[in-house]
């Protein structure tokens, strides 16, 4: 995974080995015994360098994270409604009780939802941003527009926060760090409308690809659609995450290797809880049985919530800030200085200006 902290942690210190003055390692028993060690080794002995992580650690959990996930598909494939997943899931089961017994509707306005998840002290705001799908209308064309604007006016706005004279110290985070994208379980090819989207998206933001109603789909078929999918992927150039060239080193290649080898995850989502051998669970109940979301024998639920939250969430964070974030600071700043309209004008565009639902300004 990558390494680079971004805004809200304290930045951290490259060096290259060569630079680097190599302190005799001590052995980290208890606190007296390093103040004795300190003592004894004068002032050119342990300076406690690792301490920084734990004042890195502090710092993080008293500011908290933001993380911001957008779900984007055709009509029907179950966003709305593997957003409720996500939130009535394991990862917010315990920490809040999100009131959403209320049956879904089809999605006509983009909107998001947070949730405050406290985990052991830490604070993470974790916000969905749910899109009305598309391919209800006869003529597709250009329904990535909202999307696509919707992710830009994020950056514009962070990047009007920073270049500001009285800027906030840290800056709210509502840039989306990763697009789960919804594909329908036809067991074919990617569509056009498909790769024409992500092909787009690809380019401003992490796109994780998923195989949306898996319970429709056999495990032969689902390992066949996989298969087609990823070939198809290759063969569009389509940009998905973990993004290869983004490994930082061999033990990231390792992981994310294992990741790209089940992407897209095949989810089954439900906002429906059952009663199994006494245990909770979520599940859609069929004449058939009960299809478990969390359980990882009947569907990749569980492999999309871990990579989100457990496993690679900073990562995206630093993603979207380095990669996507940047690609726009510099698109706009070359713009701005081309145009010889200093940087005022970037302000007069967002100042005063109200915003919408979907964070347009209006
Ligand atoms: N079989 C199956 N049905 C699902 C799954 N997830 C959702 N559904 C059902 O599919 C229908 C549409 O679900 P929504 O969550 O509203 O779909 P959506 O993608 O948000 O639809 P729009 O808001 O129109 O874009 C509902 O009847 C859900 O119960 C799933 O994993 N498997
Ligand atoms: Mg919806």
């Amino acid at each position: 995974m990558r390494k680079d902290t971004q805004q809200g942690l304290e930045p951290q210190v490259q060096m290259e080995e060569s630079e680097v003055e190599k302190i005799d390692e001590i052995p980290c028993t208890s606190n007296s015994s390093l103040e004795d060690h300190t003592r004894d080794h004068g002032f050119f002995g342990y300076v406690g360098i690792e301490a920084v992580l734990d004042q890195m650690r502090h710092k993080a959990m008293k500011t908290g994270f933001e993380f911001n996930v957008m779900v984007v598909g055709q009509s029907g494939l179950g966003k709305s409604t593997l957003m409720n997943t996500l939130f009535k899931s394991k990862v917010s089961r315990k920490s809040c009780t999100p009131d959403y017994e209320e049956k879904i509707h089809k999605t006509v306005h983009l909107q998001s939802v947070s949730h405050v998840i406290e985990e052991k002290g830490v604070k993470m705001k974790l916000t969905i941003i749910d899109t009305p799908g598309f391919g209800d209308q006869i003529n597709n064309e250009n329904c990535w527009d909202p999307i696509e604007k919707y992710i830009n006016v994020q950056y514009e706005e962070y990047l009007k926060e920073e270049l500001s004279i009285n800027r906030k110290r840290r800056i709210p985070d509502t840039r989306v760090h990763c697009c789960v994208y919804f594909l329908p379980p036809s067991g074919h090819w990617l569509r056009p409308i498909d790769v024409e989207f992500m092909k787009r998206l690809g380019k401003i933001v992490n796109i994780v690809p998923v195989i949306a109603k898996a319970d429709t789909l056999t495990i032969e078929e689902r390992l066949e659609f996989r298969d087609r999918i990823k070939r198809d992927l290759e063969a569009y150039e389509i940009s998905v995450y973990p993004q290869k060239e983004y490994d930082q080193d061999v033990e990231d290649q390792i992981l994310n290797d294992k990741i790209r080898e089940k992407i897209p995850f095949a989810v089954v989502g439900t906002d429906k809880e059952h009663q199994v051998n006494g245990n909770k669970i979520l599940g859609r109940k069929t004449k058939w049985g009960i299809i478990e979301v969390e359980n990882v024998a009947h569907c990749e639920f569980s492999d999309l919530r871990d990579l989100l939250i457990r496993s690679h969430l900073q990562d995206l964070k630093d993603i979207t800030h380095n990669i996507h974030y940047e690609t726009y600071r510099v698109r706009r700043l070359n713009e701005i200085k081309m145009n010889g309209i200093g940087l005022s004008p970037l302000m007069l565009v967002n100042s005063g200006s109200e915003k919408d639902d979907a964070g347009n300004h209006v």
